[in-house]
C-alpha cells in the first residue's frame, strides 16, 4: 500500500494511525503542503486526487481518498482489530464523535480555509489563529462533555478498546496545540490522548516521526 501524506496533516495523521493499529505495512509518499506553493496541486498529484488534500491511499492500484472513507475501507477489507464496536448505535456514538472532528472542526481550520482568509478576505495571522482556536475550542467542549458523560467510560474515547473516535481525536489535539488552543479545558480528552499515545500504533504515527518531519 502506498500513503499519499504530508507529516503535520491531521487528516493523513488519522489514517497513518489506522494502518498501524491494523499493523498493514504500507510505503509513504510526502507530498509537502507548502513547498513551492504546495505539492498538492501538481498535476501528477491532482490526477490521485482531484481534490488536491492529502491523505489518499492506493491499495493495489485502487486509489482511496478522504481519511474517513480510507479508514472505513481499511475495517472492512481487514477487520481485526475493530475500530468500530459491533453494536449499532455503539457504532453510531464512534462515528459521531469522529464526525464532530472530521465534519465540524477541521474543515474550517484546514489550510486552505486559512490561506483564503489570508489571501483574499486580507485576515491577519493573528485573525487565523483565533478563528482556528474559536472552531477547535467549539467542537473540543463539546467532546469534553460527551466524553464525560458516555455510559460506556474506559481509557479510550468509548470504552477500553481504541476506535475511530480516538483515531481523530490526537491528530485533532495536535493541531490544536499548534494553534495555541489551552488544552487544559480538556481534561478526559488529555487523558484519553495519554492512553492512546501509550500504544505504538498511535506513537509511531505522530508528525515528528515520519520521514518527511522538519
Ligand atoms: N476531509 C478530508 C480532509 C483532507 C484535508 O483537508 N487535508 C489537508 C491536510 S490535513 C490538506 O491536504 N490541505 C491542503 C490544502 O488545504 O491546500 C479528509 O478527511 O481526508
Amino acid at each position: 500500500m502506498k500513503l499519499y501524506t504530508f507529516f503535520r496533516s491531521s487528516a493523513s495523521y488519522r489514517v497513518r494511525i489506522a494502518l498501524n493499529l491494523k499493523e498493514l505495512a504500507y510505503e509513504q509518499i510526502p507530498i509537502h503542503l507548502r513547498r513551492g506553493g504546495g505539492e498538492q496541486f501538481a498535476a501528477s498529484y491532482k490526477a490521485v486526487n482531484p481534490q488536491a488534500l492529502v491523505p489518499a491511499l492506493d491499495d493495489g492500484g485502487q486509489i482511496l481518498t478522504q481519511s474517513l472513507a480510507i479508514i472505513e475501507y481499511l475495517e472492512e477489507r481487514y477487520p481485526k482489530p475493530p475500530l468500530l464496536p459491533s453494536d449499532p448505535a455503539e457504532r453510531a456514538q464512534v462515528r459521531s464523535m469522529a464526525l464532530i472532528i472530521a465534519c465540524e472542526i477541521h474543515p474550517i481550520q484546514n489550510l486552505r480555509v486559512l490561506t483564503h482568509l489570508k489571501n483574499h478576505l486580507r485576515q491577519s495571522d493573528d485573525d487565523l489563529n483565533l478563528w482556528a482556536r474559536h472552531w477547535i475550542d467549539l467542537g473540543l467542549s463539546a467532546l469534553e462533555q460527551i466524553a464525560v458523560s458516555l455510559p460506556k467510560r474506559g481509557k479510550f474515547c468509548f470504552g477500553d478498546l481504541p476506535t475511530l473516535a480516538d483515531i481523530c481525536l490526537v491528530p485533532q489535539l495536535a493541531n490544536a496545540r499548534r494553534f495555541g488552543c489551552d488544552l487544559s479545558a480538556y481534561p478526559a480528552l488529555l487523558q484519553i490522548k495519554t492512553a492512546c499515545n501509550a500504544l505504538p500504533a498511535f506513537a509511531n504515527a505522530a508528525p515528528e516521526k515520519q520521514p518527511d518531519a522538519e
